[in-house]
């Protein structure tokens, strides 16, 4: 893939306006192949004074233009476009995404295609957002209005950037708002294809924009921004503390913060343990664990153990690593030196807490940056390698006797953005889903939630939801307006 890869890539300058162009500063950036670790393309380097225009921009798409002011179906029907327009260019798009994220090809293809699903989902949604009439006590009435927000700022992270980049921006259009898009540094391209794909579809200019850049010069000028609206933000706790920090003290502006997780995976006596360790295998090594959901920890009952490890172990060691772009392979490249380097210290630390390294635990080779896939046995839930977010193919596995036990151990992180259960007992079930402090709670399965689906995170995994009825909610502002009622018969 290496020699023509340069081709697919067309676009690398801001997006602002409806115009590519070049950063104000003029710097780029190279963004990088994690498969082999060359240079794929230079960027134009956005930072403040480009936010600055983007925002503009997108300010004065809200404040005159005409996209919240579009009969709310004309708006959807865009959107419709805009995911056929996507859908027409999916080879692309996912061949664009496995170059520059190491994504396996197949999981590419099949995340673009959940994007498309998820656009059209939101764009339904377009006609049927409506406030609702209110008694009250006195002589008047009471109806709400639900209003666009305003200028929407969204900062996405590196691990599915196609797809967070369009929940984001078909969520925010869906309701009328515009849009700055802040892509990750490490994956650049797949949004500014997608910036050039909405032209295509008729979004009108300024509505959205997309500016390539750094966290702490061109995220940081989205989040502080004191003519940005609203803030939703995917990536790290600690980043995403500081975005709350920074609207709080601009101009207040409500944030959506989807953050990391530690998610355990409980695998009771009664379980389908064939069923448990193939889901489970999944669950943590899918895309290489850089997954917000990667259930990191499993929690296993004593008594089917052993049975566990055996089985798990075997499959980890039998999994086929290598180039994304080949079919049959299992797991490709974590997405930079960075991130290689941090699980790597975590596999360190396991090793040197006294957890026993049952498989993996080395990188491969020294071209591109990828891991053996790894577990632990004999984890305690002090140990780092259980209570913090690895981000990468390390599977903890723990022991537990009794329900309030296995209860208290999958609490006992900061996080809490999902879970399993695999039980065949409806009361086990019933017990630990609700026990679970967590936003979601998967039984006897993981994933493929889809676009209806509200997900985000109790403590530290996050604030608010993103999906269904309700990720469009925090899009919109609710207005009560109250009038005088005279003389009416009921
Ligand atoms: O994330 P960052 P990184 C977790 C995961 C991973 C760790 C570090 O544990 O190992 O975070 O990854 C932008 N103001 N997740 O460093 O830094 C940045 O440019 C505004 C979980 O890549 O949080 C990028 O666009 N923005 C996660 C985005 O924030 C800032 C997905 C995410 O980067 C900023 C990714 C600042 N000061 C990582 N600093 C998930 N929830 O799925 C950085 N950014």
């Amino acid at each position: 893939m290496g020699s023509d890869a340069k081709d697919l890539v067309k676009h690398t300058k801001l997006f602002i306006d409806g115009r590519f162009v070049d950063a104000v500063s003029g710097k780029t950036f190279s963004t990088f192949n994690p498969s082999n670790s060359e240079c794929i393309a230079q960027v134009a380097e956005g930072d403040a004074a480009d936010v600055d225009l983007a925002v503009r921009a997108a300010r004065e798409a809200f404040d005159h233009g005409p996209w919240p002011r579009l009969a709310a179906a004309e708006r959807g029907r865009i959107l419709y476009k805009f995911a056929d327009v996507i859908e027409e260019h999916l080879d692309e798009l996912a061949t664009l995404e496995t170059l520059n994220n190491g994504m396996l090809i197949d999981l590419s293809k099949g995340i673009i295609a959940g994007s498309v699903a998820s656009l059209r989902y939101n764009a339904g949604w377009a006609d049927k957002l409506n406030g609702k009439t209110l008694r009250t006590d006195s002589t008047r009435m009471c109806y709400t209005l639900l209003e666009p927000i305003g200028v929407v700022g969204a900062i996405v992270p590196w691990n599915f950037p196609a797809y967070l980049f369009l929940n984001k921006v078909g969520s925010a259009l869906t309701c009328g708002n515009t849009i700055v898009v802040k892509v990750a540094e490490q994956t650049p391209l797949t949004g500014l294809l997608l910036a050039s794909l909405s032209q295509e579809a008729g979004i009108p200019p300024g509505v959205l924009n997309v500016i390539p850049g750094y966290g702490p010069t061109a995220g940081a000028a989205i989040s502080k921004h004191m003519r940005v609206d609203k803030v939703t933000f995917t990536g790290s706790t600690e980043v995403g503390r500081m975005i709350m920090e920074s609207a709080a003290r601009s101009n207040l502006k409500p944030v959506t913060l989807e953050l990391g997780g530690k998610s355990p995976f409980i695998i009771c006596e009664d379980a389908d343990l064939d069923s448990a360790v193939a889901v489970s295998q999944d669950a943590i090594f899918m895309h290489q664990g850089q997954v917000c959901v990667a259930a990191s920890r499993v929690f296993v009952h004593e008594s089917i153990h052993d049975e566990f490890i055996k089985r798990s172990v075997k499959l980890a060691s039998e999994r086929v690593i290598g180039d994304p772009f080949q079919s049959g392979v299992q797991n490709g490249p974590q997405i930079n030196q960075e991130q290689l380097d941090r699980v790597l210290s975590y596999i360190e630390s396991g090793k040197k807490e006294g957890a026993s390294l049952l498989v993996g635990g080395k990188r491969i080779g020294e071209k591109g940056f990828y891991i053996q896939p790894t577990i632990f046995g004999d984890v305690k839930q002090s140990m780092k390698i259980a209570s913090e977010e690895i981000f990468g193919p390390v599977l903890s596995v723990l022991k537990f006797k009794t329900l309030d036990e296995v209860v208290e151990l999958a609490n006992s992180t900061h996080y809490g953005l999902a879970a399993a259960v695999f039980s065949k007992n409806i009361d086990t079930v019933n017990l630990l889903t609700r026990s679970i402090k967590s936003g979601v709670v998967y039984v006897n399965s993981y994933l493929g939630d889809g676009p209806a689906v509200p997900f985000g995170g109790y403590k530290m995994s996050g604030i608010g939801r993103e999906n269904g009825y309700e990720g469009l909610l925090p899009y919109l502002q609710h207005k009560s307006i109250l009038m005088p009622m005279e003389n009416s018969p009921w």
